[in-house]
C-alpha cells in the first residue's frame, strides 16, 4: 500500500492528501509527530518535516512540491496543474500564495499558538499568545477578498478547471476552518466557492478528521454551513 506520512494540522500534507484522492490513488496514513525528530521518521527524511509519500514501487518522495511533481508526472491521467504553459504557471503562482504567504500570516500562527504549542512547549505550561492569535485572525479577510476577486472571474481559482490551485488553499482553509477562524459570513463569495469544494467526494475524509484535545468548529464537517 502506499504511505503517506503526515500531520492532522499540516496544509501540505492536506494539500497532497486531496490530491491524491482527486487522482483516485489509494494509500493509507502514518500520523508523524515530526517535532519529536523519531529516528526512525529521520531515516525516510533527513530534514524531519512532512508531507512524505512511499509509493507502491518504493520510490520515497519527501516534501510537498516534490510529491506533487512526482505524482503530476507519474500518475498523468488527471492532471491537476494545467495543460498550458500559461496555466501552469498561475496553478503555480497561487499554491505559492498559499503555501507562502497565506501559511505565514494565517496558518501556521493559528495552528502554532492553538494545538503545536502545547506539545512543543516542554515543560512550560502550555499557554496560546492572544496577541498572535488575533493577528492572524484579522489577516486572513483580505485573503478571503482576494479568492472572492478570483472567483468573480473566474470558474476555479486559476481558471475555469479546478486545479491545484483549488486544492492547495482549501487545505488551508480547512485547517482554520477546523480552528472556528474563518469569518465565512463577511465572505459569501470565498464561501460559495469553499462549499463546492467541500462537496466534492475527495474532501469527505479531511471532514472526518479529529484532532485529539482540540474540539472542531461545530460547521466544520457540514457541507452546508
Ligand atoms: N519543504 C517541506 C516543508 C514542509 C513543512 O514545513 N512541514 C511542516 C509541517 S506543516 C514540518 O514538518 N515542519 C517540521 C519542523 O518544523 O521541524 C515541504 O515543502 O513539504
Amino acid at each position: 500500500m502506499r504511505v503517506l506520512y503526515h500531520y492532522i494540522l499540516c496544509p501540505l500534507s492536506r494539500k497532497v492528501r486531496l490530491t491524491l484522492a482527486e487522482k483516485k490513488l489509494d494509500f493509507s496514513l502514518e500520523q508523524e509527530r515530526y517535532w519529536e525528530k523519531r529516528p526512525a521518521f529521520l531515516q525516510i527524511n533527513p530534514a524531519g518535516d512532512v508531507p512524505v509519500l512511499i509509493d507502491l514501487n518504493g520510490s520515497t518522495v519527501c516534501g510537498a512540491y516534490p510529491i506533487i511533481e512526482y505524482l503530476e508526472e507519474a500518475y498523468p491521467e488527471r492532471s491537476l496543474i494545467g495543460e498550458t504553459l500559461t496555466q501552469k504557471v498561475e496553478v503555480r503562482r497561487l499554491m505559492g500564495w498559499f503555501d507562502d504567504k497565506f501559511a505565514r500570516d494565517v496558518t501556521m500562527p493559528l495552528v502554532m499558538e492553538k494545538n503545536l504549542r502545547r506539545y512543543m512547549s516542554g515543560t512550560t505550561p502550555f499557554a496560546p499568545n492572544s496577541h498572535v492569535i488575533r493577528t492572524a485572525q484579522a489577516a486572513i479577510n483580505p485573503h478571503l477578498d482576494y479568492i472572492a476577486w478570483l472567483i468573480d472571474r473566474r470558474n476555479w481559482l486559476a481558471g475555469e478547471q479546478f486545479s491545484l490551485a483549488d486544492i492547495t488553499a482549501a487545505a488551508h482553509l480547512s485547517i482554520i476552518d477546523y480552528l472556528g477562524d474563518v469569518p465565512w459570513d463577511k465572505h459569501p463569495l470565498a464561501k460559495e466557492w469553499y462549499m463546492r469544494i467541500k462537496s466534492r467526494p475527495t474532501f469527505r475524509a479531511l471532514l472526518q478528521d479529529r484532532v485529539p484535545g482540540t474540539m472542531p468548529s461545530i460547521h466544520y464537517p457540514n457541507l452546508d454551513f
